[in-house]
């Protein structure tokens, strides 16, 4: 009678919690964890053998990479600003050619410098790599037209690169041409074998939150993780070079959570850039 457990169907696999217990990264939301990165940053030094630290970031067109320094830009001239969101370079939605033309250069209190470029187009891609190296040895003087990169005659006009970042947005995380990768690929192992330190920065989080106070359990969401994991996998890239942001996009005023984690992924590229500039 009743109750024979043979019948029963197989319990399924009990799902996976959507949140981790513990974040794979430590990120503290208070007034005083954002305050203290303010400063930290305001307070940067580079090493004495480098005058300024010296960013450049690169990424596909429309990856977020413009608006990833005007949202830091807009972070750090918070007072200047009156807390608004700032256009300092040119975005744009939907375009299919890079928005950004010329390598353009941003000074922050005379230490930092943001360098923003062309976001990569695959068939020019047989190039990206001679392009790249150029800029990255501090051959390509500010404001060049990357067109004319490859012509670029003169020497140590620029500023020698002491940190990449490679930017790539969340949804397109998944479905990254083979090519890009493989392209990627190539260039993070130029990267290790000269030693100029990387971080691969994900932006575009924001589409997987209802709202921004959400943002704080970013790092325990395992779908998240996931995805990054894969990509950074293709990539070859440890999960510790990975700083994951939303970028202002549609805000007009700055907001403490979307900061907080704007300034820790700048504060990591900063650190990230000086054992670099201590082996020069
Ligand atoms: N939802 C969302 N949209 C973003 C984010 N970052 C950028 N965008 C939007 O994406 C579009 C392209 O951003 P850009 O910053 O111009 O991209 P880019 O990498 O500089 O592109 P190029 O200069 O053309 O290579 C703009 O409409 C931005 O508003 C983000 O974190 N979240
Ligand atoms: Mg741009």
């Amino acid at each position: 009678m009743g109750g024979s457990s043979s019948r029963e169907p197989p319990k399924p696999e009990p799902k996976p919690k959507p949140l981790l217990t513990d974040p794979w990264r430590e990120v503290e939301f208070s007034d005083d964890a954002y305050m203290k990165l303010q400063e930290e940053i305001k307070n940067h030094q580079p090493h004495p053998k480098a005058s300024t630290t010296n960013i450049i970031i690169l990424g596909s067109v429309g990856s977020g990479k413009s608006s990833f320094l005007n949202s830091v830009l807009s972070e750090l001239r918070r007072e200047e600003f009156n807390g608004r969101v700032q256009n300092i370079e040119a975005v744009r939605p939907g375009a299919q050619t890079s928005v950004t033309q010329h390598l353009r250069c941003h000074t922050f209190n005379d230490k930092i410098k943001i360098f923003d470029t062309a976001g990569f187009e695959l068939e020019k891609t047989v190039n990206a790599s001679i392009i790249l190296k150029k800029i990255l040895d501090g051959e390509v003087a500010e404001g060049t037209k990357f067109d004319g990169i490859l012509e670029t005659k003169i020497k140590m006009e620029g500023d020698k690169i002491h940190c990449v970042v490679l930017v790539i947005s969340i949804h397109n995380a998944e479905n990254l041409d083979p090519a890009l990768i493989q392209f990627y690929e190539e260039f993070i192992g130029m990267l290790t074998e000269t030693g100029v330190p990387y971080q691969l920065l994900v932006t575009f989080i924001d589409k997987h939150f209802e709202t921004t106070e959400d943002f704080k359990s970013l790092y325990r969401r395992r779908d998240i993780k996931q995805k990054i994991e894969n990509v950074a996998k293709k990539m070859r890239i440890s999960m510790s070079n990975v700083l994951v942001v939303s970028n202002y996009f549609e805000e007009v005023k700055i907001n403490q959570i979307k900061g907080t984690l704007l300034l820790e992924a700048f504060g990591q590229m900063l650190t990230a850039a000086k054992p670099f500039q201590e082996r020069m």
